[in-house]
């Protein structure tokens, strides 16, 4: 099926790992304590690892499926939904497993191929394993073919039948990572092989690779999709072996596959000897569980489009940087012969050498040394965004620039393989190249809903019109939230798994409470098990009924929880906040004014506190300067007003500041944020935004024992022990852990530019946002979207529901729906702003999420014209945006 390049992921991210950047210091000592050869380099050493073996993305179906290995040493329920995925998308009917695609070359080995043998192959990479056993592996490759180089030449393959001693012919997908063979010459083979009475054996490793080749340049082939593909490939086969570790994107594990009873035997009698029991073969029931549903996942089209396209795009940018390589399936092949021939037989690892040297990027040749100049630079599969893989060529690039400035590195001790190399080196002199990118790899993934537009609008309409109510499934890039939706990374999930579970204290309460003084330096700290649940025991315990809370806008719940305590929330924000056009940098500003003349009219005494939130939700993520917060503080204190932030998004007004601010240029955020909260007597946070956990709150108090105190009291009646506030042991873990991830520079940086990014496309296009661009969403300003639209027809509403139907987007209105009706008149309050948010929820979408949503969104812009607005047809009396239903008008 021919189809455009895609232009974002099929998925979203599930789990992130973070990635290490050595200095150029570090590297230097790194590397001369590996022997210059970058074998011996450990990925904590490492930014980028650049192979594709055993390092993809898994799905969170995948990951899941270790939790669920049946270790069991006989027939376990792993190995039969093995035979199941084998017999699904491969379609043979016999397996066996084995511990690696070295033990299923083993196998085949022992039980078919006689020392003295000679096997045709259209690959190399065997040979390290198959010469020292006494076989003769004879290049059977076409090498004038331009299109399959992969293909067998079957005059050449024929000639070598004739000769006898082959007990099989070893095709590869995808040889040696190069070269795909077309459908027609593996039918082809596979005739030949049956008129000599030998067997084809297909390496199906790449298989998907190969598959989608033959369906992008096989003549007749093009209407076929991925899956039928495989299949057909396989089945074409005698034999078919497959490395877990490659398309299957588990982490090890093989399998033998075949229709042949006889050829099965022979295997599952050998594999007791040399592997494992023939229902497990030497993997664990987990590494089963993984390579089965690897298997069954691994054709979905969409994903394999991505993969391909990642490759084509890598590939190209270097090439048109003057890198001199071969195209690889799965990542470029860089010949370092060419790019360094004075360093002779040590160009490969002097060009691994010199690469990681420059940037932290590992590019490695493996297994035996051999003549070709050849150094991979693979793509774990998924694992990698587009932005980060163009850095990587740039990095090439450069590299192959400079590469008069590199000596070659000098021998100290060798052997025929590779990470027997030690070397000696006189570094050279290198522009060095740092990387500017998210800090983190993709470590799984969650596949999204891929409904058609008919599909949505159907979709919209059952939902009436409110995207609160669409099912997430039906969802391909859900921006109704950032909360509590953000990717955790693998060290969070080690700190979640590894604790010991209690009601009572655990070393986690202590260790999370370390963490919170250190960060925001307050003395009294309580977790709750989200915001509202420290906004409701602030408001309980600071107000007296009748008096004021001003407050920089209101937030929804913040301001229900003033109410219900019987305080009355007053707006002292600037003006600017309510103006969607203005472009002050600090629309989230107390105005000393307004603030003042409020303490004026009514006495300081009249008033419960200061509610200032940091970068302000509902202006559009607006933040507040380092100055405000100092005027504010010093006012209030000296009139005896308490402030309490809402620092629900304090570090990215903490960016915002390091950027904005010049002052605050080269300071950490994480410095920044300590002197912002010391302008404040405490602080409400729901921890299920910036401090990147799905669920959790905190309530903290700078120095009062007395309010802190109090505040125990009523958490341990509302929501649970002081030391988890409600939470399980395993949360209090996940936050300690993410609150130390979220004041890392580069993150909250490439956190922040992205949502830049998306609000920069947006307002190149000519659509009306709000400016200038918050932290945590671009808003879409809805009456000057649709100015035909009156404001009682909900203009945000529509738009949000139609930003689904037009992109498969989810968005969330946000006003005349959301701020609601005045009880006194039954009147819409027809609000300043109307909005529709786009939020961005941390670590899970890539920059090309944003250009696929600009571009959705600039669709829509184009037919603004044509839609209108909506009327309510279920309309609850409180928080009516949750639960109301809408119909077109
Ligand atoms: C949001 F439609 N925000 O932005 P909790 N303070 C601040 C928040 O942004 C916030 C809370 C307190 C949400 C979720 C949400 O009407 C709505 O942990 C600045 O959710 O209890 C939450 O923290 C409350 C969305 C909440 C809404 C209420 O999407």
């Amino acid at each position: 099926m021919s189809r455009t390049a895609p232009v974002a992921e099929p998925h979203k991210i599930k789990t992130v790992r973070l990635l290490a950047f050595p200095t150029l210091e570090e590297r230097k000592k790194h590397l001369a304590d590996a022997g210059f050869n970058v074998f011996n380099l450990t990925p904590g050493q490492i930014t980028f690892d650049m192979t594709s073996g055993g390092t993809s993305a898994m799905s969170q179906e995948q990951l899941a499926g270790q939790l669920v290995g049946d270790e069991a040493y006989a027939g376990s329920r792993n190995f039969e939904h093995l035979q199941r995925a084998v017999a699904d998308v491969l379609g043979h009917g016999y397996v066996c497993p084995t511990h690696s695609i070295l033990g299923a070359v083993k196998l085949i080995v022992s039980t078919m191929v006689p020392a003295g043998s000679v096997i045709p192959s259209n690959g190399r990479n065997r040979m390290d394993v198959l010469t020292p056993r006494d076989v003769d592996v004879v290049d059977v490759r076409d090498r004038a073919e331009p299109t399959f180089t992969g293909n067998v030449d079957l005059v050449h393959l024929e000639e070598v039948l004739q000769g006898g001693k082959t007990p099989i012919v070893d095709v590869q997908a995808f040889a040696d990572g190069q070269h795909p063979i077309s459908l027609a010459n593996l039918r082809a083979v596979r005739e030949l092989a049956d008129r000599y009475g030998t067997r084809l054996v297909l390496e199906g490793s790449r298989i998907i690779e190969n598959a989608w080749y033959v369906e992008r340049h096989e003549p007749a082939q093009g209407d076929r999709d991925i899956r039928s593909l495989v299949k057909l490939m396989v089945k074409t086969s005698h034999i078919h072996q497959m490395d877990g570790a490659q398309d299957p994107k588990a982490n090890a594990g093989g399998i033998l596959t075949t229709d042949n009873p006889a050829d099965h035997e022979h295997f599952i009698n050998e594999v007791v000897v040399f592997e494992g029991l023939h229902t497990y073969g030497g993997m664990a029931g987990r590494t089963l569980e993984v390579v089965a549903r690897g298997i069954e996942e691994m054709a979905d089209e969409d994903e394999v489009h991505w993969v391909m396209h990642q490759t084509e795009r890598f590939t190209q940018r270097l090439r048109d940087g003057g890198v001199p390589l071969e195209r690889g399936c799965d990542g470029a092949y860089v010949r370092a012969d060419q790019v360094l021939p004075h360093a002779g037989t040590t160009a490969r690892d002097t060009f691994s050498a010199a690469l990681y040297l420059l940037c932290g990027v590992r590019a490695v040749a493996m297994h035996r040394r051999g003549s070709e100049g050849l150094v991979p630079v693979q793509i774990p599969r998924l694992a990698m965004t587009n932005e980060q893989l163009d850095q990587v060529a740039d990095a090439l690039i450069s590299l192959v620039r400079q590469a008069d400035r590199i000596s070659g590195l000098q021998v100290v001790e060798e052997g025929p393989w590779r990470d027997q190399m030690s070397y000696h080196w006189v570094l050279p002199d290198l522009e060095p190249f740092a990387f500017d990118t998210f800090p983190y790899q993709i470590h799984t993934i969650e596949r999204v809903g891929g409904l058609t537009q008919g599909q949505r609008e159907k979709a919209i309409r059952a939902a009436g019109y409110n995207t609160f109510l669409l099912p997430s499934a039906d969802v391909s890039i859900d921006l109704l939230t950032d909360s509590g939706t953000s990717a955790m990374s693998t060290d969070q999930w080690a700190a979640y798994d590894g604790v010991r579970a209690t009601p009572a204290t655990s070393e986690e309460y202590h260790q999370l409470m370390q963490a919170w003084r250190d960060l925001l330096g307050y003395q009294f700290n309580i977790p709750t098990h989200q915001g509202r649940a420290a906004e409701h025991i602030l408001s309980q315990v600071m107000i007296h009924r009748g008096q004021l809370v001003p407050g920089n806008m209101y937030f929804t719940t913040t301001k229900l929880h003033q109410e219900l305590a019987g305080g009355v929330f007053v707006d002292v924000i600037v003006d600017e906040a309510h103006d969607p056009t203005s472009n002050f940098p600090w629309k989230g500003n107390i105005d000393m004014t307004k603030l003042g003349a409020v303490v004026d009219e009514h006495g300081a005494d009249a008033v419960a506190y200061i509610s200032f939130e940091h970068s302000v939700n509902m202006a559009g993520g607006q933040p507040v300067s380092m100055d405000n917060m100092k005027e504010v503080y010093t006012y209030c204190s000296s009139v005896g007003i308490p402030v309490f932030f809402d620092a629900t998004r304090c570090v990215e007004n903490a960016y915002m500041i390091q950027w904005k601010d010049p002052r605050y240029a080269r300071t950490p955020v994480r410095d920044i944020l300590r002197e912002m909260m010391m302008y404040g007597d405490g602080c409400t946070v729901s921890g299920k935004k910036d401090f990147l956990i799905n669920i959790g709150g905190l309530l903290a108090f700078r120095d009062n024992a007395e309010w802190a105190e109090e505040s125990e009291e009523l958490l341990r009646i509302y929501e649970g022990n002081v030391t988890d506030g409600g939470l399980a042991t395993a949360d209090l873990a996940a936050i300690a852990q993410g609150v130390k991830e979220m004041v890392d520079d580069r993150y909250i940086r490439s956190r922040v530019q992205q949502t830049q990014l998306l609000g920069r496309m947006l307002l190149d296009a000519g659509i009306p946002i709000v400016t200038p661009v918050g932290t945590h969403a671009v808003f879409l300003d809805a009456k000057r979207f649709l100015p035909h639209v009156d404001q009682d027809e909900y203009p945000a509403q529509r738009l949000a529901a139609e930003i689904f139907v037009e992109t498969g987007v989810r968005a969330m209105e946000r006003g005349n729906v959301s701020k609601g009706r005045d009880p006194s008149t039954g009147e819409n309050y027809r609000p300043a702003l109307e909005l529709v948010r786009l939020t961005l929820s941390r670590r899970v979408y890539t920059n090309d999420h944003m250009r696929a949503i600009a571009e959705g969104v600039i669709r829509l812009w184009k037919k603004r014209e044509s839609l209108k607005g909506l009327k309510f047809v279920y309309e609850p009396d409180k928080l009516r945006f949750f639960q109301g239903r809408f119909e077109l008008l």
